[in-house]
């Protein structure tokens, strides 16, 4: 039995996004039957445009309906699955939709030559001026703001738990900053993120505006998928979400890094948001080219990691070279890059009764019982080679740590091992994540219970959620824990090199 936040959360998760079975009002629809010889259904403003009541535009064959080069272009699709066609007055997109051919049709009011080429090349120029992520995302906001004029432009990246951050923004002076706020997975439920690798990007004109039915649906036929087409309208719930944060209109273009969403550029607009489809064109160049900077620059930032993480080793073996070097004056001299290294606030080094530490750790007592503790859970096979860790202390340790601080994380890696136990430990903690900060006032109602059973109201979400990640600290990262058991596993050697000595003279 499912409880009331799961059920609400499938019920989110089943939405059935793709077949709405209305468009959003800045074009027309038509749908054909994949031999074009007849015409299934049309948006309910298509039959103004055409001049014609909706029962002749149904009876009308494509042939009639369209002007011949509408139809030419539907007859491309013959040979490709999408096209596209500008017309003096009107922009076609064409999709194959099995078991429909859907055409959407927007008039151009832009008919004037967006000036894209030349702002993009400038745009790009800077992008390639940018070493590190945050410049690049920061820039990338930016260009886009000053591509479109929306009034707030985000870069959203996802973590691996689906919830999400701002990374950078560039927004209207009056709109209070979200930069650095997390919003909760449930957000971008998963049928939505799957939308974004079929189709980059989500226009969201004007969510004040009525959609408009689709007529003529026959029944034994399956409603129109507009996965690839951008007319498709919008989900109530994310209409009530937008509706809560002072928004009219929104674009989201994916940020894709080898075949799964790294991220959006989120955008906002308090007015309606118009977006002519060639700036649509340069929107989705512009992101894609930062995308392959941001991902280059990233590869070159984990490169660099390596290399630190390599420094440190060295340093450690030199230490370990001199013969004189203990375990624990190697930790003086260490302990400080290693926390840096590892976004650790603190780290001990625990050897029977003797502590040392740096950064913020626990204290006395609660190091103790830890040791305690670490000792009887977890008996290791190798030294350094394996870990405790934990980014949620309070939930997977049974006594907590210290009232002073708020501990949340902790990497715990052993570095002796005696008949299956350790007595040397290295320890290195983190705090609580501090960047959870409320928006949009105070959180609405809790889940609602409907006739069809329990709803997630979209502020509710981001209020559960919030509770939720109280006492959690940043999730240790598969590069992070490899570098400390490196480290481990270096200092064990050192550490553990006495007791070898004793072992050996035993044998
Ligand atoms: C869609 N939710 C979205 C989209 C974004 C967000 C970017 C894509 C559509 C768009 O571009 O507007 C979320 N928008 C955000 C976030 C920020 C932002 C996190 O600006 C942060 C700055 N949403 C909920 C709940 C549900 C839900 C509880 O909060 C489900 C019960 C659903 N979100 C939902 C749905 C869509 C959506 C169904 C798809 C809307 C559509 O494409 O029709």
């Amino acid at each position: 039995e499912p409880t009331p936040l799961e059920a609400a959360l499938a019920h989110c998760e089943s939405e059935p996004i793709h077949i709405p079975g209305s468009i959003q009002p800045f074009g027309i629809m038509l749908v054909l039957n994949a031999e074009l010889t007849r015409v299934e259904q049309l948006s309910a403003n298509a039959p103004a445009h055409f001049g014609l009541s909706p029962e002749q535009c149904l009876r009308a064959s494509p042939g009639q309906l369209l002007p011949e080069a509408l139809y030419e272009l539907a007859r491309a699709l013959l040979e490709q699955d999408s096209a596209q066609y500008q017309s003096a007055r009107h922009h076609i997109l064409a999709y194959r939709s099995d078991p429909f051919v859907v055409l959407e049709i927007e008039p151009r009011d832009d008919v004037r030559r967006p000036d894209g080429a030349t702002g993009l090349e400038l745009a790009f120029g800077r992008l390639l001026q940018q070493h590190d992520s945050t410049a690049v995302t920061r820039v990338l906001a930016q260009e886009v703001r000053r591509l479109t004029g929306f009034d707030r432009v985000m870069v959203y990246r996802f973590d691996p738990d689906w919830h999400g951050q701002v990374v950078a923004e560039a927004r209207m002076d009056e709109l209070p900053p979200l930069l650095g706020h997390h919003f909760p997975a449930s957000d971008l439920p998963a049928q939505v993120r799957a939308m974004y690798l079929k189709n980059p990007l989500r226009l969201i004109h004007d969510i004040r505006q009525q959609p408009v039915a689709l007529l003529g649906a026959r029944p034994g036929l399956p409603a129109v998928d507009m996965s690839r087409g951008i007319l498709r309208a919008v989900s109530p719930l994310h209409v009530q979400y937008l509706q809560n944060m002072g928004v009219a209109g929104s674009c989201s273009v994916a940020l894709v890094h080898q075949g799964s969403l790294w991220g959006l550029v989120a955008c906002h607009h308090g007015s309606a948001l118009t977006l002519a489809p060639a700036r649509r064109e340069a929107l989705l160049q512009l992101v894609q080219f930062a995308g392959q900077r941001l991902f280059l620059v990233n590869a070159q930032q984990q490169l660099a990691y390596q290399q630190r993480l390599y420094q440190l080793r060295e340093q450690l073996a030199h230490h370990v070279q001199r013969q004189h070097s203990r375990p624990g004056e190697v930790f003086r001299h260490c302990a400080d890059d290693w926390l840096a290294l590892l976004q650790s606030a603190g780290c001990a080094y625990l050897s029977g009764e003797r502590r040392l530490c740096a950064g913020t750790v626990p204290g006395e007592a609660s190091l103790r019982r830890l040791a305690g503790w670490l000792e009887q859970q977890f008996t290791p096979a190798l030294p350094g080679r394996s870990s405790w860790f934990s980014d949620q202390l309070e939930r997977d340790l049974p006594f907590s740590l210290d009232s002073r601080h708020a501990f949340a994380g902790l990497l715990a890696l052993p570095l002796t091992v005696d008949q299956g136990q350790s007595t040397d430990w290295l320890l290195f903690f983190r705090l609580e994540q501090e960047e959870i900060i409320n928006w949009a006032g105070a959180p609405e109602k809790d889940l609602t219970r409907t006739e069809q059973g329990y709803r997630l109201n979209p502020r509710a979400s981001f209020a559960r959620w919030q509770q939720q990640v109280r006492g959690h600290s940043p999730v240790w990262q598969a590069q992070q824990l490899h570098a400390a058991r490196d480290l481990a596993q270096d200092l064990a050697i050192l550490a553990g090199s006495a007791r070898m000595a004793r072992l050996n003279r035993q044998l």
